[in-house]
């Protein structure tokens, strides 16, 4: 039995051994489940990132999502992506590894990928339905070897098998956390931590939108989510999207 010092996250836990995506899948569920329900699985078939991409997700990995319904504004919603990528750099330092956070969902170690996240949700103009919060961090999974120059895991760094439920059950506590405190307004409390992890903040940047490529020196990230870029002509620009890179070629 799992024992979880939590209030909202993780009081209800949905472990599978293999499903096709633990995100496909909790969205299936989402409207019947309450707040903090948490959907795991060891393997996923159909691990995906942003735009369909592929998140490679086998065995000795954390594949989870968390169904979200804060009674917010939508225009809120980024900020889930925040927490989260603050619980993981908060987890990862209790095991002595330092991350660092990557507009807008990914967090790194020594520039390689560790970790993405992957927010969907139903909402309207003004409500949230729900959102579902996928996190996926390499704890002891083998990373395959096109992604070896982009991707690294808890295992690869530390050198040793990690203790995969010690790591769940310490993220979900700092979801747990970080999220009442979402829901608490401290919001701002968010962001600031979030600028300290940050690996872009004050540095030159390239971001390829769908139609648009920028590059520019990241100054800032706003309450809703979007970066600041001080473009080379000194104006101010807010980017809601887009892939980041940090090292110019
Ligand atoms: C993301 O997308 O980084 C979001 C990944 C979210 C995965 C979780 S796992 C639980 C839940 N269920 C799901 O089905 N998804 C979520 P994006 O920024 O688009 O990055 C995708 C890119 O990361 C790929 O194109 C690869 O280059 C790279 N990648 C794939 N698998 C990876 C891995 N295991 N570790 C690091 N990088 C990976």
């Amino acid at each position: 039995m799992l024992n979880l010092n939590t209030r909202i996250i993780g009081k209800k836990i949905i472990y599978l051994q293999e499903t096709d995506s633990t995100n496909e899948f909790a969205k299936k569920i989402a409207l019947m489940e309450s707040d903090g329900t948490v959907v795991i699985a060891d393997v996923q078939k159909k691990g995906k990132g942003r735009k369909l991409r592929k998140w490679s997700s086998p065995k000795g990995g954390l594949w989870m999502s968390v169904i979200l319904k804060p009674n917010l504004h939508p225009k809120h919603i980024t900020k889930l992506v925040f927490l989260s990528a603050l619980a993981v750099v908060e987890t990862l330092e209790e095991f002595g590894i330092e991350g660092k956070i990557k507009w807008p969902n990914d967090v790194l170690v020594d520039g390689k990928k560790i970790c993405g996240i992957l927010s969907e949700g139903k909402y309207s103009v003004d409500s949230v339905e729900y959102v579902v919060l996928g996190i996926g961090l390499n704890v002891n999974n083998p990373i395959p070897k096109d992604l070896s120059n982009i991707a690294t895991s808890m295992r690869e760094i530390l050198g040793f098998r990690v203790p995969i439920v010690e790591v769940f059950k310490k993220l979900v506590e700092k979801l747990d956390r970080w999220y009442l405190k979402y829901l608490d307004g401290q919001h701002s409390i968010i962001l600031e931590k979030w600028k300290a992890h940050s690996a872009v903040i004050g540095n030159e940047v390239k971001i390829i939108g769908d139609e648009e490529e920028i590059i520019g020196t990241a100054v800032d990230v706003s309450d809703d989510g979007s970066l600041i870029i001080a473009l080379k002509n000194g104006t101010l620009k807010k980017i809601y999207y887009g892939d980041l890179s940090l090292k110019l070629s």
